[in-house]
């Protein structure tokens, strides 16, 4: 396919044509894409996560941080409970499965819909039977044999994220020749095999994978070439909040001190046409995607330009 996304992919995706409406999700919920930017606020259930580390570890300040999450305005809450950080260790399937069941039950009847952040079909499986309504798995479903099946079976959507290389190897010098070239063409490729595995196309939203074995350079571009992703013909999610080249450009090396430079982002993905964003802030979020949407809006007003000071 083109980068320019008007070409017809060698899979025949060509569905920019297609309206892209709702995200149909697990549980018979559906997410409307074509009002504004989703909010997705993450949570991590994990002792060592790079941006919020340790702060939710226990069941009960996850479920806390969520339920405030979603008083914030949050469209979807992120239940992880495995750290994907540049350098993290793995966690046993169990482990992983103590951590994140719990939380997940307790928020199941929210009418916030939960996602499973994980790259372990056995814990997509668990999860969704739990009450999650979406898989969003950083390997784009490609981390184990049994990834897609669980998927399809369990109904949820699915975020199809691109990585290069493992938590513990993704950083150690990652080179493209077009990097953004190449996401796509691995993610149409995903895409693909997720639609000939059975998962409808209104259940899949591809994720470009910032900071996920790209260095800043590589982030950079991606985030400027971002509406090139449309030509995959499926939701376009974004999520870089406090990641460490925000801290670099900004001068920020406490990744709690990074969201205004996540903010930037989110207001610059959401002007790209990225239908969900994944941040941590997401009250703060909320009210620079609301302003940005009166500033739109004003153009188009009838009162525009009568409106006083
Ligand atoms: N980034 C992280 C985790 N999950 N999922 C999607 N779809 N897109 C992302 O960019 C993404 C993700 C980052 O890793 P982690 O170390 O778990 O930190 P946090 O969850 O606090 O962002």
């Amino acid at each position: 396919m083109t980068v320019a996304g008007h070409g017809h992919s060698q899979s025949g995706l060509q569905s920019h044509l297609q309206p892209l409406e709702h995200w149909s999700l697990a549980h018979g919920r559906t997410l409307d894409l074509g009002t504004r930017p989703l909010v997705m606020g993450i949570v991590n259930v994990t002792p060592d996560s790079f941006s919020d580390g340790g702060d939710f570890a226990q069941a009960e300040a996850a479920i806390a941080h969520a339920l405030k999450l979603v008083d914030e305005g949050a469209d979807i809450v992120d239940i992880g409970g495995e750290s994907t950080r540049p350098g993290a260790d793995d966690v046993s399937v169990e482990e992983e499965l103590d951590r994140v069941i719990p939380v997940i039950e307790e928020l199941k009847d929210l009418a916030t819909p939960i996602s499973i952040d994980t790259r372990h079909a056995r814990v997509m499986t668990e999860a969704v039977a739990a009450g999650a309504a979406i898989i969003n798995d950083v390997t784009g479903l490609t981390f184990e044999a049994q990834s897609r099946a669980a998927a399809l079976k369990s109904g949820a959507g699915v975020v199809v994220m691109h990585s290069r290389g493992t938590p513990k190897t993704m950083q150690r010098s990652p080179r493209y020749d077009d990097v953004t070239a190449e996401v796509i063409a691995w993610l149409d490729h995903q895409v693909q095999l997720a639609l000939q595995a059975g998962i409808n196309r209104d259940r899949i939203v591809v994720d470009p994978g910032i900071g996920f074995g790209k260095n800043t350079q590589h982030n950079l571009t991606l985030l400027h070439q971002l509406e090139a992703f449309h030509g995959l013909g499926v939701p376009l999610l974004v999520g870089a909040s406090r990641k460490r080249f925000i801290g670099e450009l900004g001068n920020a090396p406490d990744a709690r001190q990074r969201m205004p430079g996540s903010v930037a982002i989110a207001l610059w993905a959401a002007q790209k046409g990225a239908q969900v964003l994944r941040v941590h802030d997401v009250a703060e979020t909320r009210q620079a995607l609301a302003v940005q949407a009166a500033i739109m809006g004003a153009g188009l007003s009838e009162f525009a330009g009568e409106a006083g000071a």
